[in-house]
């Protein structure tokens, strides 16, 4: 029997499946990983500077390349510290999958250093997790969490692996893999036709039709699908914020954002017009309808299609639920709406579109400092190539890009950390998203709480010399929660306001070049330069902070 050592398996084993990079940071249970990483060659490893933004990076990889992003730390720290990367990729559906080193089994029990239960830790924030105790189970195990990480809905996975482990033997012949299993959707699954039919008939019956896309339509990669479908029938399409890409903005059946968090009454006025809504890959959760509001229950007959049997009907009383894969379901519906001629009539959305951008425009016309917020978007709007990608961070990026940046084409463009919304998510994911897809441009876009909050990768972006853009909407303050003091209780501000820090400075301590923008009429020139440099920069803006702000969202809800 030919052997190799657990740390070449599981090398090898990623290899198989299609693994290219791996982001992560070194300990003491991660030597034999190592030093196979680096005798073996065949991945490329990308040093980071904590294990969070290592996952973060993971997920902003897999995100626009549709690939398993993976991620690695070691024991104890590198466990706890790898953990929200991870629960944020699970609950966006994206998978990562993320390896920490561990204490050797042996050592089990016994007050040993860093020691700590990682399959409890793990367990309720990942779609699949294992410890490993034999280096016999690495092949199998690595199968195993790719095939739970791409099927069905999409979601993270989290191993432990043991010292011991990693240098126990492995038989050759065990390490193998389907590579199909290394990009999502893996298995594409199909609707019931008995539900497809009776979906065409209610679509065939509506009056105005609205799909609401989240991000599945992204990650199924059901773009085309939905635009026949769309013109087929004449209907407007909204996203959530995940969703956005799963239309060309530009395009005339094409809403923009729904929901309290880069929605705006204009795009709510279009849902609540709506007498048949088809939810696609999307939760249909408290953000995207502004909590079960709109659409109001009743209001509207409910298709589901979602990937995850457990959606539909969740939240809204069904009409028809669509289990499966969302290109699949597009298509099915698609085919089952042979030869109908109705006429879609958008010119209301296209009333609503203009009235939500002639607000916007005037205040991105605005010459007042602190900069408008709406300049910043503005700006970016016009000197982003259309195959851009901008990742926002939660603040005022999510909302003011989500309701004013138009995507323009489909696919993954535009992304930011729905599912938990924590701040400093922005500028790893974007260095992900980076080596994921480095022919176009990347820009991270965050407040200054972010900026606190992930600082230290700006290293990591200088050693690797990234052509990423960061730009800081700088105001001294945690501006969301600000405008909810404002907005909910009577304008008692409490323990939301810092310094304003030169963040412009601080990047150019890190080797970034920096930009610092203080005079509206000076940022245009800013971008510019930033865009075309050819290595890492950062554009410190100081704005008007939100709760001054003319904000697009429709309520602060939690
Ligand atoms: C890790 C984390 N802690 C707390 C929050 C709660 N939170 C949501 S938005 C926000 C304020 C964001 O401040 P900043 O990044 O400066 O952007 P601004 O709102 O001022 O534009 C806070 C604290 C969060 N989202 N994530």
């Amino acid at each position: 029997m030919t052997t190799v050592t657990g740390a070449e398996a599981v090398v090898e084993m990623l290899k198989a499946h299609g693994v290219d990079v791996v982001f992560g940071l070194c300990g003491d249970t991660s030597l034999p990983l190592y030093d196979a990483l680096g005798r073996l060659k065949s991945i490329r490893h990308i040093l980071t500077r904590d294990e969070r933004h290592a996952a973060y990076m993971a997920d902003g990889y897999a995100r626009v390349t549709g690939r398993v992003g993976v991620c690695e730390g070691p024991s104890g720290g590198g466990a706890t510290y790898i953990l929200p990367g991870l629960v944020e990729a699970n609950e966006s559906s994206v998978p990562v999958l993320a390896i920490n080193t561990d204490i050797s089994v042996s050592s089990r029990s016994k007050f040993t250093l860093t020691e700590l239960d990682q399959r409890a830790l793990m367990r309720p924030l990942t779609k699949w997790n294992a410890v490993l105790d034999r280096s016999a189970d690495i092949p199998r195990t690595l199968r195993a969490a790719f095939e739970a990480m791409t099927g069905g809905r999409p979601g993270a996975a989290h191993l432990a692996l043991p010292f011991d482990v990693q240098n126990g033997p492995v038989d050759r012949s065990e390490v193998w893999a389907d590579p199909s299993l290394g990009s999502f959707p893996s298995r594409r699954t199909a609707p019931d036709p008995f539900f497809v039919d009776l979906a065409a008939k209610l679509l065939r019956s509506a009056r105005s039709p609205l799909f609401i896309c989240g991000g599945g339509v992204v990650l199924s990669g059901a773009e085309s699908e939905l635009m026949a479908l769309a013109e087929k029938l004449g209907a407007p399409v909204a996203t959530t914020v995940s969703g956005k890409g799963a239309i060309d903005e530009r395009c005339a059946h094409s809403v923009g954002v729904v929901g309290s968090n880069g929605g705006t009454p204009q795009t709510r006025e279009v849902v609540d017009a709506a007498d048949v809504i088809v939810f696609v890959g999307c939760r249909a959760g408290s953000v995207t309808t502004e909590r079960w509001r709109h659409p109001a229950p009743g209001a509207a007959r409910i298709i589901h299609i979602d990937v995850d049997p457990s959606v539909p009907g969740r939240n809204y009383p069904v009409d028809v639920p669509l289990v499966g894969d969302a290109r699949l379901c597009l298509e099915s519906l698609d085919n089952a709406l042979e030869g109908c001629t109705r006429a879609g009539d958008l010119t209301f959305v296209d009333a609503k579109k203009r009235e939500k951008f002639s607000a916007f425009d005037a205040l991105a016309a605005s010459n007042d400092a602190p900069i408008k917020p709406e300049r910043v978007v503005a700006a970016l709007d016009a000197m982003l190539e259309d195959d851009s990608i901008v990742v926002a961070d939660p603040g005022t990026p999510c909302p003011y890009f989500s309701a004013y940046y138009r995507v323009k084409g489909t696919g993954r463009r535009f992304f930011s950390n729905r599912a938990h919304g924590a701040l400093g998510y922005a500028l790893a994911a974007a260095i992900g998203a980076h080596v994921g897809r480095p022919q176009v441009k990347t820009v991270a876009v965050m407040g200054d709480g972010s900026f606190g909050m992930c600082v230290g990768e700006l290293e990591t972006a200088v050693r690797l010399k990234l052509p990423i853009t960061f730009v800081v909407i700088a105001n001294a303050v945690y501006g969301w929660i600000k405008a909810g003091q404002k907005s909910g209780y009577q304008q008692r501000y409490f323990s939301v306001d810092f310094s304003l820090t030169d963040h412009a400075r601080v990047a150019e301590a890190f080797g970034v070049k920096s930009f610092r923008v203080t005079d509206p009429e000076k940022l245009n020139e800013a971008l510019k330069q930033a865009l075309s440099h050819g290595g890492p920069t950062l554009v410190d803006i100081v704005c008007q902070p939100l709760h001054e702000a003319n904000a697009p969202v429709s309520e602060w809800v939690a």
